[in-house]
C-alpha cells in the first residue's frame, strides 16, 4: 500500500509507540479531521465554505470534462436545501478496491486524498482549497447520496456525516455513464448560513463554462415558487469570456486575439482585446482556478506583451529610436485578457494560495506568446496599428501624469516652509517694507549681503547660468534648484496654490549684470514670473535693478552711469574736460559701498518696475530662445541684446 500523500494528524494513534500498520493508515486517511477542523479543508464554515462544497463536486465533474469524457453538468439547488450535481462523465469507479473490501465509490467518498484520481491522468486541480476531494463534502454533509451510471447499471450509496449507511447498491440496467452527487450541508458545521446563493454560484459556473470551451453547465434553482435556471455554454471559450467582459466597453480592435499551445505537461490559452477603457482587466487561471495573486503564467504573459508590442512599434517606426520605452502598464491599459493554463502539477503559493509558482510555465507562456502575438500583428496590420495607437496614448498619458505628479510633489516640497539655505533674509517680517534682491552669481551675492540694509533687504544669490536648462521646455525651469529657491523665498507657492497674500516681499528685485548674460538671466526670471507668478507682476512687486556700467570720478565727486549714452551725455555737458571712466565688468567688481550707493540705497538707486508688457515681451523672447540650434540661438541673443536690454530702460 502506498503511504498517504497528505499527512493528517493521527488522532487515534497518538500516544501509541508502535509503527503504523495498514489499519492505522486507514485511520490517518479517515474523515474525522475534516469534521474536527473544517476550516483547514474548505477555508471557513461561513458562506464561502458552504459554496465551496458545490465547487468541489463541480470541480470533479469538470475534471472529467477536461479529460474529454463529460460535456454537461447540471447543478440543482433543491427545495429542501440540498444541492445535486449531475454529470455525464465516466462515473466514479464502482468495482471493489483490492484489500479494502469496499467499492471505489466508497473509498473516494470516505478517504482524504490529494485530489489525485486513481489513474493519475489529466490535470489535477490541487490548488489551495480546491482538490481536497469530494470526501470532504461528504464529511461535512449531514447526508450525501451518490448515484453512478457505469458498466451498464445504476449504482447508489448513501452516507451520513461521511459514514456509509449501507454498502453500494446495484440498481437498474442503464446504458449511459455519469455521476450524480446530492448533498445536504451539515447544520452542525455550517452554523452561520445554510442557504446557497444563486448569483454566487452562477458567477463561478459561468466562469467554469468560459474556461472549458463547449462544456455545458446548467444551474437550476428549485427553491422558489418558480424554477429559475441559467445555462452556460460557450463554444468560443475564453474568446467569449473576453467578449462578455467587454460587452459594455468599446473595443479598439474588432477581433479578439486568441492563441493556444500544448506541451507534454502543460497547455496555455490566451485571449485578449484592447478597449478604450483605462483600466486593466487581465484574469489568469491555472487549472480553472482564478489565480488572483498571479504567478508565473502572468509574468510570462506580461513580459511577452511588452516585448512584442515594443518590437512591433519599433519595427514599424511607430515608436522612434529617441522615444521613451513603453512600459508594461502602457501595453495593458484598457486591455481585457484571459490567460488560462492547465498543468499536471500546479504549485499554488501566496497568501490565499492563488499564485502559480511553476517556473516552467513562465517561459512556456512567454515563448508561445512571443511567437503567436507577433504573428497576429504581422498578419493584421490595421489591428496592430490600432493596438499601438492605444498603447502609445497610454504612454503619453503616463508621462504627462508623471510630470503632473512631480509638480505636485515639488509643490509640496516648495511649501514645506523652510527657507532656502542660500537666502540671507532680512529682519523685518513686514512685506510692505521687505525687499528681496535676487542677485546673479555667488560673488556678487556675497558683496550684496555685506552691502545691504539688513533690516529690510534680503539677498538670494543665483548660481551662475540658471539658463542651462537650455532647450528644455519651460516646465523644466521648475526643476531648476535656483528657481525653487526663489519660489520658497517668495513664499506664495505656485500654480493652483499660489497665494499673493503670502508674498513675503513687496519688492522683488532682479539684480543682474548689464551684459548679455545678465539680460539672459533677467529674461528667464521675468518669463518665470510671467508664467507662474503673474499676480506678482500685476501687483507691481517685481523690479529690475539698475547697476551702473561706468564709474567716473570728477572734480572730487564720483558719478555713475548705467550705459554709454549717459556717459556720452555727461561728457558733452562738461565740454573739453578730461574724464577717466572706470567700466564695471559686473556687479561682483563693485565693493560694498559702491554697490550700496549705486544699486541698493533707496535714496539713490533707480528701480524699474516690471509691467505686464515687459514680461510678455520677455516671454516672447524666451520662447524664441528655445530654438533647437545652439548657434542660431547665440546669434539671436547677440542680435537682440538691445531688445532684451529694453527691459532695462
Ligand atoms: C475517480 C476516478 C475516475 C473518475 C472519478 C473518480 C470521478 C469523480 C467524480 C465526482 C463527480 N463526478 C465524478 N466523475 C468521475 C476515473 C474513472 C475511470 O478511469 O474510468
Amino acid at each position: 500500500m502506498t503511504p498517504p500523500k497528505r499527512s493528517v494528524p493521527a488522532t487515534k494513534t497518538r500516544g501509541q509507540s508502535s509503527a503504523y500498520t495498514a489499519q492505522d493508515i486507514t485511520v490517518l486517511e479517515g474523515l474525522d479531521p475534516v469534521r474536527q477542523r473544517p476550516g483547514m479543508f474548505i477555508g471557513s464554515t461561513g458562506t464561502r465554505g458552504l459554496h465551496h462544497l458545490v465547487y468541489e463536486v463541480v470541480d470533479n465533474a469538470v475534471d472529467e470534462a477536461m479529460a474529454g469524457y463529460c460535456d454537461r453538468i447540471i447543478v440543482e439547488l433543491l427545495a429542501d436545501g440540498g444541492c445535486r450535481v449531475d454529470d455525464n462523465g465516466r462515473g466514479i469507479p464502482v468495482g471493489t478496491v483490492k484489500g479494502k473490501g469496499k467499492s471505489a465509490v466508497e473509498v473516494v467518498l470516505t478517504t482524504l486524498h490529494a485530489g489525485g484520481k486513481f489513474g493519475g491522468k489529466g490535470y489535477q486541480v490541487s490548488g489551495g482549497l480546491h482538490g481536497v476531494g469530494v470526501s470532504v463534502v461528504n464529511a461535512l454533509s449531514r447526508r450525501l447520496d451518490v448515484e453512478v451510471a457505469r458498466e451498464g447499471f445504476l449504482w447508489s450509496q448513501t452516507f451520513e456525516r461521511g459514514n456509509p449507511k449501507a454498502k453500494i447498491k446495484k440498481g437498474k440496467a442503464i446504458k449511459r455513464t455519469g455521476t450524480t452527487v446530492a448533498f445536504w450541508p451539515d447544520p452542525e458545521i455550517f452554523t452561520e448560513d445554510l442557504e446557497f446563493k444563486f448569483d454566487t454560484l452562477a458567477q463561478r459556473l459561468r466562469e467554469m463554462a468560459f474556461l472549458n470551451r463547449g462544456l455545458e453547465i446548467r444551474l437550476i434553482d428549485e427553491r422558489g415558487p418558480e424554477e429559475v435556471r441559467e445555462d452556460f455554454k460557450y463554444n468560443g471559450g475564453i474568446v467569449d469570456f473576453v467578449k462578455h467582459l467587454n460587452s459594455s466597453r468599446e473595443p479598439v480592435t474588432k477581433r479578439v486575439v486568441y492563441f493556444d499551445a500544448k506541451a507534454e505537461n502543460h497547455e496555455v490559452e490566451v485571449a485578449l482585446q484592447w478597449t478604450n477603457a483605462y483600466t486593466e482587466s487581465v484574469f489568469t487561471f491555472a487549472n480553472n482556478i482564478n489565480t488572483h495573486e498571479g504567478g508565473m503564467h502572468e509574468e510570462g504573459f506580461r513580459r511577452s506583451l511588452t516585448r512584442v508590442i515594443s518590437n512591433y512599434a519599433k519595427a514599424k517606426n511607430i515608436l522612434k529610436e529617441k522615444d521613451d520605452a513603453l512600459s508594461g502598464e502602457d501595453t495593458r491599459e484598457g486591455l481585457t485578457a484571459i490567460v488560462s493554463v492547465k498543468l499536471r502539477n500546479p504549485q499554488f503559493e501566496g497568501q490565499t494560495k492563488t499564485k502559480l509558482g511553476n517556473t516552467e510555465i513562465r517561459s512556456f507562456v512567454e515563448k508561445e506568446m512571443n511567437e503567436k502575438l507577433a504573428e497576429f500583428m504581422e498578419e493584421h496590420p490595421s489591428e496592430a496599428r490600432a493596438i499601438c495607437n492605444k498603447v502609445l496614448s497610454a504612454q503619453r498619458a503616463r508621462l504627462e501624469a508623471r510630470k503632473a505628479r512631480d509638480l505636485v510633489r515639488r509643490k509640496s516640497l516648495l511649501e514645506s516652509g523652510s527657507l532656502p539655505g542660500k537666502l540671507a533674509d532680512c529682519q523685518t517680517r513686514d512685506p510692505h517694507k521687505a525687499e528681496l534682491l535676487i542677485v546673479e552669481g555667488d560673488s556678487a551675492g556675497g558683496t550684496a549681503k555685506n552691502a545691504r540694509a539688513r533690516e529690510f533687504q534680503a539677498v538670494l544669490p543665483l548660481r551662475g547660468k540658471i539658463l542651462n536648462v537650455e532647450r528644455a521646455r519651460l516646465a523644466k525651469i521648475l526643476e531648476n534648484k535656483e528657481i525653487q529657491n526663489i519660489i520658497t523665498a517668495v513664499g506664495t507657492g505656485i500654480g493652483e496654490e499660489f497665494d499673493i497674500a503670502k508674498c513675503r516681499y513687496h519688492k522683488i528685485i532682479s539684480m543682474a549684470d548689464a551684459d548679455v548674460d545678465g539680460s539672459h538671466i533677467k529674461t528667464l526670471l521675468l518669463t518665470f514670473f510671467f508664467r507662474y507668478m503673474q499676480p506678482i507682476i500685476e501687483h507691481g512687486y517685481l523690479y529690475v535693478a539698475q547697476p551702473p556700467l561706468y564709474r567716473v570720478p570728477f572734480k572730487g565727486k564720483v558719478h555713475y552711469f548705467k550705459n554709454d549714452e549717459q556717459l556720452q551725455a555727461f561728457q558733452a555737458g562738461n565740454d573739453g574736460a578730461r574724464i577717466e571712466p572706470q567700466r564695471f565688468k559686473g556687479l561682483g567688481e563693485m565693493d560694498t559701498s559702491q554697490l550700496w550707493e549705486t544699486t541698493l540705497d533707496p535714496d539713490h538707486r533707480t528701480l524699474l518696475r516690471v509691467t505686464m508688457e515687459d514680461a510678455a515681451l520677455a516671454e516672447e523672447i524666451f520662447s524664441t530662445l528655445m530654438g533647437d540650434d545652439v548657434e542660431s540661438r547665440k546669434t539671436f541673443i547677440q542680435r537682440n541684446a538691445k531688445d532684451i536690454r529694453f527691459l532695462d530702460i
